[in-house]
């Protein structure tokens, strides 16, 4: 594949707690058509983009939390997706909740996948920076119980050749982090990929609430810039039952620069021509890592967590 493609981020708007799959799937499906009548050759689609954003409610109840996890991906719900994505020639990421046992034991994870455009999974992720808290708490408007429903990544940061380059994957919470893209970064990312959730109010600190599209951009904006990588962001957007999640799906430039940024809550496709090659416009120079890293000096980066 060449080089230089047109790219989408592919918003959803909200997932209704008893929307059928086959119904995401199916505004999926219209998504990835208006993409591709954009002349797009790959297409960003949300975290967790198959059902409703379930974290935000407390269970016990094994099997509710189950309910809305994936055992097998592809399955007939999302199948259609994968045979849109192999008759338009498009490639895709998808966010959804693994289920699978591993070790003898059942695993739930925060996943996402690459899929090329002959519908051939390639590349898998699974979420490192698991945000939110474990044991339900009455005083927040809503619940985040990511630490309570899924288990910490264990594939670190990966990098899979596709769509011409070097791809990296990442969600939600983890594009706050620096590391999770400077990994990538290093391991050669031109390209990182990632769908997010996020809510408007934010209950430990509610005077950030209003920083919260600012945030969403800034964090994007400073790694791709730090790291000379294209990052492309896509929300699972607007009120979605009583919780209001933000837009601001975009896609940036390794220079930082937003080229293409959703102007709506609900489900909008925006394009931008991607040139893997303006990669080395920031990796040949001001970050080119051999030669002006100093990574002897980075230690604490890696200190164990306790200190
Ligand atoms: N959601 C949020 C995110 O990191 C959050 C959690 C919201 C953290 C607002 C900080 C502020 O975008 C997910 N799913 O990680």
């Amino acid at each position: 594949m060449k080089r230089r493609f047109i790219a989408a981020a592919a918003q959803l708007g909200p997932i209704a707690r008893d929307e059928p799959r086959s119904s995401a799937v199916a505004r999926m499906v219209a998504l990835m058509r208006e993409a591709h009548g954009r002349g797009a050759e790959v297409v960003v689609f949300p975290e967790l983009a198959l059902t409703t954003f379930f974290s935000r409610w407390y269970t016990e109840d094994d099997a509710e939390i189950d309910s809305w996890f994936e055992t097998e991906m592809p399955n007939d719900e999302v199948q259609p997706l994968f045979d849109a994505a192999r008759d338009l020639g498009i490639g895709f990421y998808l966010g959804y909740a693994e289920l699978t046992t591993e070790d003898g034991r059942k695993r739930r994870f925060n996943t996402s996948i690459i899929v090329d455009s002959t519908g051939k999974i390639v590349g898998k992720y699974r979420k490192i920076h698991l945000p939110g808290h474990r044991d339900n708490e009455p005083w927040r408007a809503f619940q985040h119980l990511e630490k309570r429903y899924f288990e910490h990544g264990n594939m670190g940061f990966p990098v899979f050749e596709a769509f011409g380059g070097r791809m990296g994957m990442c969600l939600c919470n983890d594009r706050r982090w620096p590391e999770t893209f400077r990994v990538l970064g290093l391991r050669g990312a031109e390209m990182v990929m990632l769908g997010y959730n996020t809510p408007l109010h934010y209950p430990p600190a509610p005077e950030h609430d209003h920083l919260q599209y600012f945030h969403n951009h800034l964090c994007m904006q400073g790694s791709a810039y730090a790291n000379g990588i294209w990052v492309i962001g896509t929300a699972k957007a607007g009120r979605e039952e009583g919780c209001d999640l933000i837009g601001g799906s975009c896609i940036i430039a390794p220079t930082g620069e937003i080229v293409a940024q959703a102007q709506g809550v609900g489900d909008e496709v925006i394009t931008a021509e991607v040139d893997l090659d303006r990669c080395r416009e920031l990796r040949d120079n001001v970050f080119n890592f051999s030669l002006h890293r100093e990574p002897e000096d980075y230690s604490p980066i890696c200190a164990s967590k306790d200190r």
